[in-house]
């Protein structure tokens, strides 16, 4: 293995604990890994190179622990995460095992289960900040319905705007520096979420009463179940200032949430999303954590979990290797070159009444303009080329 491709803290490379720490639990099976200490977990992290370790309240401290046993562990955690240089940059709630979230947290019908999840959650920012974490991640996992008529879904909206907006004012009377991340995802582990998308997600933030202290997590799987461009939803969500976390693995369209280990499934996609977010075309570049939200098989021991994390990170650089690359190849440069015409770019950028007669009075050659051949199949070739590694 070349050491071009070994991870430093300067990736930002993050894992949750229930990430590397996932057992292989599925709904046909029990486990087959022991389940790691969070502080082992924290050293391994820091001898591989990552930035940082996120985490849910209960994946570090047992639901229902004694306050002694809680400041006890925390800690200990807190020593180890110092010891080995690891970061918490995220924390969140984990508001769907306990059977009381059965039907919902923020947007169950019971409203002692909603004043239940909104005390969990008040808890869990006051850990993660702690901790040190300066993104807060809220994924309504059991957010959803599989019996329509339990509930109108603009109670559910309402109930977590209110819960949003609940939220963000305990945040501010804090004093914390601490922003929210909301995640979507259109099913699993109910029949259907409320905001299946990140799109969806965009618009409910801009109504809430503090919006600016709210952005989105997009997680390449939740996009990819339902079918989207993951490209498309994170380049909407960093063109509204909106991107506050991002959740990496790897997903085959139309299954359940497979979180794979990133780029496993499909490079290409994974190759054009480390792009956008490295900015290699010469946009900016994203500066927050290259999150890996995924798993290690389930066939895999405790090496092999290892292996899936220094894989995660591997696939990252090397996809940006190639990402610089591309964008540096002179043909590629010919190829997207912006068009300009000075004539007409003028006009295009905001209405006026003369613009607008200008424009209705251009003569535009709309068959000469549709005969043109764009060369998008050379453009992608070269891609592919520089991808499978022979340019
Ligand atoms: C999933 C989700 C979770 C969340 C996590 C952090 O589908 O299980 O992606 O892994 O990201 O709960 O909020
Ligand atoms: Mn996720
Ligand atoms: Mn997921």
């Amino acid at each position: 293995m070349s050491d071009l491709y070994a991870p430093t803290p300067e990736d930002r490379f993050t894992f949750g604990l229930w990430t590397v720490g996932n057992p292989g639990r599925d709904p046909f099976g029990a486990a087959v890994r022991p389940s790691l200490d969070p502080c082992d977990i924290v050293r391994k992290l820091g001898e591989l190179g990552a930035y940082g370790v996120n985490l849910h309240d209960n994946d570090l401290v047992p639901f229902g622990a004694s306050l002694a046993d809680r400041d006890r562990i925390v800690s200990g955690f807190r020593s180890a995460c110092e010891e080995s240089g690891i970061k918490v940059p995220m924390a969140t709630t984990n508001l769907f095992s306990h059977p009381i979230f059965k039907d919902g947290a923020f947007t169950a019908n019971d409203p002692e289960v909603r004043a239940f999840a909104l005390q969990k959650t008040m808890q869990g920012i006051d850990l993660g900040v702690e901790l040190g974490a300066e993104t807060y991640v809220f994924w309504g996992g059991r957010e959803g319905t599989e019996v329509e008529a339990c509930r109108d879904p603009r109670s559910a909206i309402q109930r977590i705007r209110e819960a949003m907006n609940f939220l963000c004012e305990y945040v501010r009377d804090q004093g914390y520096a601490l922003k929210f991340a909301l995640e979507a995802k259109p099913n699993e582990p109910r029949g259907d979420i409320y905001f299946p998308t990140t799109g969806h997600m965009l618009h409910f933030i801009e109504t809430l009463e503090n919006s600016e202290m709210v952005g989105v997590n997009p997680e390449v799987a939740h996009e990819t179940m339902a079918g989207l461009s993951f490209v498309h939803g994170v380049g909407q969500a960093m063109e509204a200032g909106k991107l506050f976390h991002i959740d990496l693995n790897s997903q085959k369209i139309g299954r359940y949430d497979q979180d794979f280990r990133f780029g496993a499934e499909d490079p290409k996609q994974a190759f054009l999303l480390v792009r956008l977010l490295e900015g290699t075309s010469g946009t900016p570049r994203w500066e927050g954590s290259r999150h890996f939200d995924a798993h290690a098989y389930r066939t895999e021991d405790v090496d092999g979990v290892w292996d899936f994390a220094r894989g995660c990170m591997r696939t990252y650089k090397i996809l940006k290797e190639k990402a610089q690359a591309f964008d540096a190849d002179p043909e590629v440069r010919e190829l997207i070159a912006d068009m300009k015409n000075p004539d007409i770019d003028g006009l295009l950028s905001s209405y006026s009444a003369d613009n607008a007669q200008r424009i209705k009075s251009l003569e535009i050659d709309a068959d000469a303009i549709g005969a043109r051949g764009l060369r998008w199949e050379r453009l992608d070739q070269i891609l592919m080329e520089h991808l499978l590694g022979a340019r």
